[in-house]
C-alpha cells in the first residue's frame, strides 16, 4: 500500500528518474516523489528524449517499494500511473484526457503527458521502482520535430481563459495515483480498473497500427486485459500486446 507521499523539488536536475534511483539505493522510503522545473537529460522510453529544458513543464518522479508486487506486474504501474493523470487533469482543470497505451496522456489528439516506469532487481526480486511522469504545462513552444504532436495544459485552457499550476497538478496527479495504486495493489490487476480504463482509451474499437522493432502491421485495438496489456483484433485473431518496445498508433495520424 501506498500511505505516505513526500515532495522534494529541485530546479535543475538530470532526470527525475535517475535522482529518485540514487535516493533508492541509499534506502529512502516509498512514497518519495523528486520533481524538477527542468531537466537537462529527461528520458523517454527505449532511449528516447523528453523535452523538458524551460521551467514550463512538470518533470517528478516517485520511488516505489513494491516488496509485494511480482516482476510480471511492474509494466501494469504505468497504465495505473496514466489513469492518475487523466483523473487529475480532469478533476482539476476538466480536460478530457484520452490513454494512448500505454504511456500517453493525450488531448486534441496530441501528447500532453508521457510516462517512464523503470525498476532495478536485487537478488531476483523487485528492490524499487520508479514511476517518472512528464506534463507540460505553460509550453507555448515545442522543438519543431515534435511540435505538430504535443500539446500543454495552457494550450488546452486557451479557449477558456485558465492556466494550469505545476505545484497544484502535481499533488492532484500523486494523489490520484495513490488512489488507483491502492485499487490495483489489492488485486496485483487492472480488474477494479479496467471498465474505467477502457471508457478513456484512445483509439477504442478503432484500426491502430502495431509498430514493433522488427514487423509493424495493421489491427483494430480492443481493450485491455486484467494485466493492462492492449487486446487487438488482427484479422479475426485476438492478439495480446504487451507494454516494452512498441508504439501503437492510429492509422490517420500521432494518436
Ligand atoms: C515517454 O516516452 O513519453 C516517457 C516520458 C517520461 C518523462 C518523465 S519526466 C520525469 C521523468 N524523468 C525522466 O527522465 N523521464 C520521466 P516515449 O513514449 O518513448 O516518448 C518519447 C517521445 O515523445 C519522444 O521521442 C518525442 O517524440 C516525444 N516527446 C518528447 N518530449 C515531449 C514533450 N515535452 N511533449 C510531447 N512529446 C514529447
Amino acid at each position: 500500500m501506498l500511505n505516505q507521499i513526500t515532495y522534494e523539488y529541485y530546479d535543475t536536475v538530470d532526470s527525475t528518474n535517475d535522482r529518485i534511483k540514487d535516493r533508492a539505493r541509499q534506502n529512502a522510503d516509498g512514497g518519495l516523489v523528486i520533481s524538477a522545473g527542468t531537466q537537462t537529460a529527461g528520458k523517454g522510453r527505449i532511449g528516447r528524449k523528453w523535452e523538458s529544458p524551460t521551467h514550463d513543464s512538470i518533470s517528478t518522479s516517485m520511488l516505489l517499494r513494491p516488496e509485494e508486487i511480482s516482476l510480471d506486474a511492474i509494466p501494469t504501474i504505468t497504465v495505473v500511473a496514466a489513469m492518475a493523470v487523466r483523473d487529475a487533469l480532469s478533476r482539476l482543470y476538466g480536460l478530457d484526457g484520452q490513454i494512448k497505451w500505454p504511456n500517453d496522456i493525450v488531448l486534441d489528439g496530441k501528447k500532453i503527458c508521457g510516462i517512464l516506469t523503470e525498476m532495478e532487481l536485487k537478488e531476483g526480486k523487485v528492490w524499487y521502482v520508479v514511476v517518472g511522469i512528464g506534463v507540460n504545462v505553460h509550453n507555448r513552444q515545442f522543438p519543431e520535430d515534435i511540435a505538430f504532436k504535443a500539446t500543454s495544459v495552457d494550450l488546452q485552457l486557451e479557449s477558456v481563459g485558465k492556466q494550469g499550476h505545476r505545484g497544484e497538478l502535481t499533488k492532484a496527479i500523486w494523489e490520484s495515483f495513490k488512489k488507483y495504486y491502492n485499487i490495483f495493489i489489492q488485486t496485483q490487476d487492472m480488474s477494479g480498473l479496467k471498465e474505467e480504463y477502457e471508457s478513456h482509451l484512445a483509439n477504442c474499437g478503432q484500426r491502430v497500427r502495431i509498430e514493433a522493432q522488427d514487423n509493424s502491421y495493421e489491427a483494430t485495438a480492443m481493450g485491455i486485459n486484467n494485466r493492462g496489456e492492449l487486446i487487438v483484433d488482427v484479422d479475426g485473431e485476438e492478439r495480446i500486446i504487451r507494454t516494452g518496445e512498441v508504439s501503437v498508433r492510429g492509422i490517420y495520424g500521432y494518436v
